[in-house]
């Protein structure tokens, strides 16, 4: 870990470290040493309070979806202080995403994008620190984020679908991304079946979570939003609403229940190993026809336009919220294999159904066997307790009033098999007078609930910039990130393969302007406080690249370059590279300069772009 944990006093934290560390969270981690640097900060947990002082640290990264802002946030939990916004989906003049090549090659020229839910990469059932996913609604695209530097790193678009909404990876091994589509449209959606709605379909797409390829789909009856998969790799779920098939909201709410989909992920891989996929419009990846009646898919009738699937720590029960009912619908997956094989009506796995609260949606869990289910009609967490519910006995612990409309719900570590029990985060969706009125659109309201006793209790509220649907709480040890680039990065290949098409030796030192044609190269470097070119020469109507190279090895000293009025701006952190291509326009002179605060002598680090 950190050289700052490290260097911590954390002699009167014996006690609670120890027990932290039997709690067996970090098997893998503990006696690295390292171990004995883990948990300074964990007196916020015991004493409930989130408040961290001024240089100590969180326990936990949170990962939050932006919503339509199309982005992921950090936080630190339990502190709530935002950390960082990556760029995703959306264009961020910090960081250059959306002005760089190489965000450009990710973004093909889309600037906008709907985030909901980030999910972390798994290995035996908790996080293995590598990779975030998280989906875009708005486009039907996939993108992975690389844990050990934060960034952005694919963006994959799902084909023939419509509204990306719920994805969950593999828990066992870093394996697949589930993703399903929430609308359904015509297949292929080229002009055909327009009119008859019927013919629509929506389909469950498999990408592989190494190379971001699309591996392949299933057709569904219905439309899906929120995935889970379970523990042990087999079967991947969808809570699935508009079972009707219908195209507007009278028509969508018609039947009593719907459906939670159940995806034997055996079964489809063999079928599709053997050949037995279609495809579809352009598109070369092998479909399968998961209706009803077909050996790839369960329909589980859940009440009613179920919306969450969440997957117990245990491994052994999925709950799936009822939206329209009061119910939650307790799925025991060790029974699903009997559906599968027809031995029992599927309806049958769902061994308990007790009545939580008016508009139930998302449930996470504890590690003493309660759940904890976001309300959204009735504003409140209810706190169950998953036996009980089984016994058939009243499970209901606790209700909380939270402030308002509660839509996701989380609650640390909640989606591994170590979740710990210290928090939960309700996303509330509204927050009229929480906070100083900021004009018609408001923030939302994010509230801190401790969970660590029998009875929840509500410690914190945070603003939050539109619209994050989901967020995880991860300990803070799984998480590993470094703190410089490797020049050699997979990610700075477009800019080596310059460098070497035009001679370039060593991008640290570069200070070379290169014409071919009218395209013109610039190569530099930023070392604090200056640029190695102080000015450069190109002609009017010229295209212009320039090769940016934080040569700084210093923690913490970014730089970056903005060239006036040409909408160039992006960051370079120290030893990354990365390049922009612009068009110069007009004649005149241009200052560039550095907009990441980096030395005293910040304001002097710029120079002229003279278009002659
Ligand atoms: S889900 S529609 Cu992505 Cu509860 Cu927010
Ligand atoms: Cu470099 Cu400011």
């Amino acid at each position: 870990m950190t050289d700052e944990i490290d260097d911590q006093d954390h002699n009167t934290e014996n006690e609670q470290r120890r027990s932290f560390l039997k709690a067996s969270v970090f098997a893998g981690i503990a006696g690295t040493g390292s171990a004995l640097g883990l948990v300074p900060t964990l007196a916020h947990a015991k004493s409930g309070s989130p408040h961290v002082p001024p240089g100590d640290l969180d326990d936990y990264y949170g990962f939050w979806s932006g919503g339509h802002s199309g982005e992921v946030r950090v936080l630190g939990i339990p502190s709530a202080r935002e950390l960082k916004r990556i760029p995703v989906f959306n264009y961020d003049a910090a960081y250059g995403w959306g002005t760089t090549n190489f965000s450009k090659s990710l973004l093909k020229g889309k600037l906008s994008g709907d985030t909901h839910h980030v999910h972390l990469s798994y290995k035996n059932g908790t996080y293995d620190g590598k990779y975030a996913f998280v989906n875009d609604k708005a486009q039907a695209r996939l993108a992975r984020i690389r844990l050990d530097m934060f960034v952005t790193d694919k963006i994959t678009d799902i084909p023939n679908c419509q509204g990306t909404h719920g994805i969950f990876p593999s828990r066992n091994k870093l394996d697949a991304v589930y993703c399903n589509s929430e609308f359904r449209n015509p297949l292929p959606n080229d002009g055909r079946d327009m009119d008859d709605p019927k013919k629509y379909g929506a389909l469950h797409t498999c990408i592989d979570a190494k190379t971001m390829e699309v591996r392949w789909q299933v057709q569904v009856d219905g439309n899906m939003d929120l995935c889970a998969t379970d523990y042990d790799g087999k079967y991947s779920m969808a809570c699935s609403y508009n079972s009707e098939g219908g195209t507007t909201l009278a028509e969508m709410m018609g039947k009593d229940r719907d459906w939670l989909v159940v995806f034997n992920l055996e079964r489809i891989e063999a079928a599709i190993k053997a050949g037995k996929g279609h495809t579809i419009g352009g598109s070369q990846v092998p479909v399968l026809d998961g209706r009803h009646g077909s050996p790839y898919t369960i329909y589980i009738p859940i009440p009613k336009s179920p919306h969450g699937v969440n997957v117990d720590p245990t491994g052994r029960y999925a709950v799936c919220a009822g939206k329209l009912s009061p119910t939650v619908s307790l799925v025991d997956i060790k029974k699903l294999k009997d559906a599968f094989n027809g031995r029992i009506k599927p309806r049958k796995c769902v061994v308990a159904e007790p009545e939580v609260g008016i508009g139930p949606l998302h449930t996470a869990f504890d590690d003493r066997g309660n759940a904890y289910t976001s309300i959204f009609i009735d504003s409140v967490v209810t706190k169950w307790n998953i036996a009980k519910a089984v016994a058939g006995k009243n499970p209901i612990i606790q209700k909380l009033d939270i402030h308002y409309q509660v839509g996701h719900i989380n609650a640390s570590m909640s989606e591994t098999k170590n979740a710990d029990g210290k928090w939960v985060i309700s996303l509330n969706k509204f927050s009229k007078d929480r906070f100083l009125p900021v004009g018609p659109f408001r923030n939302e309201n994010e509230q801190l609930i401790d969970i660590s006793g029998r009875k929840m209790k509500l410690v914190h509220d945070t603003a939050t910039h539109p619209e994050p649907h989901d967020a995880l709480i991860v300990n803070r040890n799984l998480i590993r990130p470094k703190k410089v680039w490797s020049m050699n990065d997979e990610r700075f290949a477009f800019e080596h393969g310059l460098a070497k098409r035009y001679g370039i030796k060593d991008l640290a030192t570069a200070a070379n302007v290169i014409r071919d044609g009218t395209h013109v190269y610039v190569f530099m470097n930023g070392i604090a406080p200056s640029f190695s070119l102080t000015e450069f020469r190109v002609k009017q109507g010229d295209t212009v690249t320039i090769i940016l190279t934080n040569a700084d090895k210093v923690e913490d000293l970014s730089h970056g370059i903005c060239v006036s009025h040409h909408d160039i701006n992006f960051g370079v952190s120290p030893q990354e590279i990365a390049s922009a291509t612009f068009k110069v326009n007009n004649k005149g002179v241009f200052w560039y300069y550095c907009p990441w605060f980096c030395h005293a002598l910040h304001l002097e680090m710029r120079g002229r772009m003279i278009v002659g």
